[in-house]
């Protein structure tokens, strides 16, 4: 029976805080009090293009992601705000490390998106709920040191509550809600807390008098098997009961890993970009390491003032091994290519990849080992 199953799991959701906002606010402290708005602009003219996020400073002005950046000033426009180009390196790299450190804490890890996480903690804290609240407690508070990023959390019996539960209490929230729990902290909530039930849905369901997740759970599930067909039906109707077996797994392992940053300024010199480049080799090989990952192709790319691309690549025949052979093999590359370049044009932007990956001889270990027990 399902129900068997669920009572036995820990789930730990995560989901770091108005985050575009929180990286630009980190990285300029000047910033921190004042209403920010982090923007796409579009390209077309000043104003044109849409709102990414917004601190809580800019979003009790009624300024949230998705509306017009043009909107979203006049709503500001008695305010001291700041609104600011996004720039996904920082929120990359910053993603990267809270990832990397919420893994650690994980017996199973699923990354969602760039800001969202699920850590199956079930065997760690002995199924224990108010150990499982000690340990989210703890991965807050060592994000917030080491990270100097707030992320708020739900613990619950599997993904579709803890989920739900870290959305409640924003920001630097904790939600813990205990199986026997389930029923009464879902039922009030809006059928729209729950996954795949869109705006069009709703006004169906309200058709049918259902509002609350607790209607939901209450209506016949044959009336809703007629209205949303089998698969659908069947899983509101579950999902209501805050049922959800899913597992907490690792999505497919990363095809690449890779870095592009801007340089500061234009150039074609092959030391500055080795400079650069460097950086980044160390930068990519860690991140290797983290994920105990070997690779055996190097790429190194330009983004030149035109706008092209051109890149070079080689693929080893065994695992590179070493951070040296990464650095000696980009040098290499960047020099190659270089003399392919045309010679009026410099680099914008110089960028790294490493891919073709295979788990190292440790990671393998570990498989084997979590599989035999
Ligand atoms: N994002 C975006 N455009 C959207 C929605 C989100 O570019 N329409 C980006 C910016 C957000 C990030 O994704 O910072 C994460 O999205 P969330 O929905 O989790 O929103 P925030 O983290 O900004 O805020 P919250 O504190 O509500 O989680
Ligand atoms: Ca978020
Ligand atoms: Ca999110």
């Amino acid at each position: 029976m399902a129900s068997s199953l669920q009572t036995n799991r820990v789930i730990i959701h995560v989901d770091f805080d108005y985050f575009y906002a929180q990286c630009e606010a980190r990285e300029n402290p000047s910033l921190k009090d004042r209403p920010i708005v982090v923007c796409v602009y579009s390209g077309r003219g000043e104003d044109s293009g849409a709102v990414a996020t917004a601190n809580y400073a800019a979003r009790k002005y009624g300024v949230k992601s998705g509306i017009p950046i043009i909107q979203a000033k006049r709503k500001l426009q008695d305010v001291d705000a700041a609104f600011l180009p996004v720039n996904f390196d920082l929120y990359d790299r910053v993603s990267e490390s809270i990832m990397s450190i919420l893994r650690g804490h994980a017996e199973r890890f699923e990354q969602v998106g760039i800001d969202e996480a699920f850590l199956d903690v079930t065997l760690k804290v002995e199924r224990d709920f108010a150990k499982a609240t000690q340990l989210a407690l703890e991965i807050q508070n060592k994000i917030m040191t080491k990270e100097r990023i707030t992320i708020s959390v739900g613990v619950g019996p599997n993904k579709l509550v803890a989920k739900i539960a870290a959305g409640r209490q924003k920001p630097f929230g904790l939600t813990v809600v205990r199986q026997e729990e389930v029923e009464a902290f879902l039922g009030p909530l809006p059928v729209n807390e729950l996954l795949g039930v869109g705006r069009k849905t709703v006004v169906v369901m309200q058709e049918m008098g259902v509002n609350t997740i607790g209607d939901l759970a209450r209506f016949d599930l044959d009336k809703l098997v007629k209205r949303f067909g089998k698969v659908l039906g069947v899983y509101f109707y579950s999902s209501a009961k805050g049922i959800d077996v899913s597992p907490v797994q690792e999505r497919g392992m990363a095809e690449s890993i890779s870095h592009i940053p801007t340089l500061k300024e234009d150039t074609r010199d092959l030391d500055t970009i080795l400079e650069e480049a460097y950086k980044i080799c160390t930068d990519v090989y860690e991140r290797a390491g983290e994920l105990k990952l070997s690779f055996k192709t190097i790429t190194v790319q330009l983004v030149l003032q035109d706008m092209s691309t051109p890149s070079r690549s080689r693929t080893f025949e065994a695992p590179v091994e070493n951070l040296e052979t990464l650095k000696a093999t980009v040098k290499e590359l960047f020099q190659k290519l270089l003399v392919e370049v045309p010679a009026e044009l410099k680099a914008r932007r110089i960028g790294v990849k490493i891919s073709n990956f295979s788990a190292t001889r440790q990671a393998q270990k570990h498989i084997t080992e979590f599989t035999a027990r």
